[in-house]
């Protein structure tokens, strides 16, 4: 069994910030931990715009505090996003993640990020070997 704290990842390796400054992601669970999928803490920084396309994984996210929204590039569409919502990318759709406040969001990613991907010029992981 695996039991783990946010307190605990914090200031490690599993603690991520992004080169941009838009996000800091805490990795609770790795591929390297066997679970199939990772989970991650992630806070996206009010007022930031975040271009994201996971053309290789598919990402589950779950809100658990503060507001903003989704758009979908490929038809204008725009979600609001607050406590209670989930979004679900599993056609791989590009976006763009809009931060009003400070989100505080649970991600997952199947399949699992390993912790050392960064996103490259399209938003993108790269795909899992
Ligand atoms: C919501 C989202 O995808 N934000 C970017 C960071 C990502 N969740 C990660 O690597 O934890």
């Amino acid at each position: 069994m695996i039991v783990r704290t946010l307190q605990a990842a914090l200031g490690t390796e599993r603690d991520v910030r992004d080169p941009n400054g838009h996000w800091v992601s805490r990795r609770l669970l790795l591929k390297g931990d066997g679970m199939g999928f990772s989970m991650h803490d992630t806070v996206i920084f009010a007022g930031t715009e975040t271009h994201l396309w996971y053309k290789h994984h598919l990402e589950a996210v779950y809100c658990v505090g503060g507001e903003g929204e989704i758009e979908e590039l490929a038809n204008g569409t725009i979600h609001p996003i607050r406590p209670g919502t989930l979004y679900a990318l599993n056609n791989h759709d590009e976006h763009l993640l809009r931060a009003t406040s400070e989100l505080h969001l649970v991600c997952v990613f199947n399949p699992p990020v390993t912790g050392e991907e960064v996103h490259d010029a399209d938003g993108a992981y790269p795909p899992a070997e």
